[in-house]
């Protein structure tokens, strides 16, 4: 079956990263699901559920990374397949699905409010603050803090190859916070000015390690040094339900262009580029996960995530 061109676009711009950072990844990827409920037109059930199926794994191929993107699909397909195995017609699947799409959206909309009212609290007057890549997980905290009407200052790395920092940069300074933009080598330079470290998730595993943005280890690792706190904003779904079956998530590895022009590469024959989009941070480094459902330590994370995503989880996914 042929997909509309504007669930291709959502497609094509989650791999080009026009749409980025794993919350927005997710919420784009629920509404494709609606875009191809809603221009089928056929009337047989079957068709319909394995249409959806198929959307699915074109999704969740996109960006391998960051789990918020099949845990957001997983969520809408459980829905529409429990819905399908109990006998539902194509016009209430299609409502399952709709109202699927509707309420992981609200929710993760919600959680990031509700990060930034939690993590705000762990921000004192006066804090200097390290942030990394761009989470608006990371923001909620840091932008209600202000909001809160603590005086912060903020240093954020410029994030390469793709400069997230700089969108990072820009809505700290539309909320009127002082801020330090640094190289990500200059990190370890600048820690003994930090006071509180607070970054995002692209996906916390059952051992409580976090993957997120390249570099973000490295951070952590100098914050262990200098005894700086190094939080975590990750809503519940940044859990990787399947590392509790030994699954492991992959690291993204993304072009060589994002890192050296091709026309320069080329004429560097011993020369190769890597560029792993994201690394593992062991959860001996992380303080505290400030998560939608309360803040806790990155061990107790798994458990708590698992019982807040909305689905039974189990070995197979779904549109297997
Ligand atoms: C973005 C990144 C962000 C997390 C969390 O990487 O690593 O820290 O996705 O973001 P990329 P959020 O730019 O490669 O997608 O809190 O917005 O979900």
């Amino acid at each position: 079956m042929k997909y509309p061109d504007n669930f291709l676009s959502i497609i094509s711009q989650i791999k080009e990263m026009k749409i980025r950072g794993a919350g927005r990844i997710a919420r784009a990827a629920v509404s494709a699901l609606k875009i191809i409920s809603d221009t089928y037109l056929g009337k047989n059930e079957n068709e319909f559920i394995n249409y959806i199926k198929d959307a699915a794994k074109l999704l969740i191929n996109t960006r391998p990374t960051a789990v918020s993107l099949p845990n957001a699909v997983r969520y809408v397909l459980i829905h529409v397949i429990n819905a399908y195995n109990e006998g539902a017609d194509i016009n209430k699947l299609k409502n399952e699905l709709n109202t699927a799409v509707k309420k992981f959206i609200l929710n993760s909309k919600n959680a990031i409010k509700k990060i930034g009212l939690y993590g705000a609290k762990l921000i004192d007057e006066d804090d200097v603050i390290l942030t990394h890549c761009n989470s608006a997980a990371a923001l909620s905290i840091i932008v209600n803090a202000r909001k809160m009407g603590k005086n912060i200052h903020v240093y954020a790395t410029e994030t390469r190859p793709k400069f997230q920092g700089r969108i990072t940069i820009k809505i700290l300074n539309k909320y009127k916070i002082k801020t330090t933009l640094i190289v990500d080598s200059a990190v370890r330079y600048f820690m003994r000015n930090i006071d509180k470290v607070v970054v995002g998730a692209d996906a916390i595993l059952m051992d409580g390690n976090l993957i997120n943005k390249i570099g973000t280890s490295t951070i952590a690792l100098v914050a262990n040094e200098y005894s700086v706190p190094f939080y975590v904003a990750a809503e519940t779904y940044k859990f990787a339900p399947k590392t509790i079956f030994g699954d492991i998530v992959t690291i993204e590895e993304r072009s060589s262009e994002e890192v050296l022009p091709s026309n320069i590469l080329n004429n560097l024959k011993y020369v190769e580029v890597k560029n792993p989009a994201f690394d593992i941070t062991p959860a001996k480094y992380i303080s505290l996960v400030i998560s939608e459902i309360g803040i806790y330590s990155p061990l107790q994370y798994p458990y708590v995530a698992i019982n807040n995503l909305g689905f039974s989880y189990s070995d197979k996914d779904p549109w297997e």
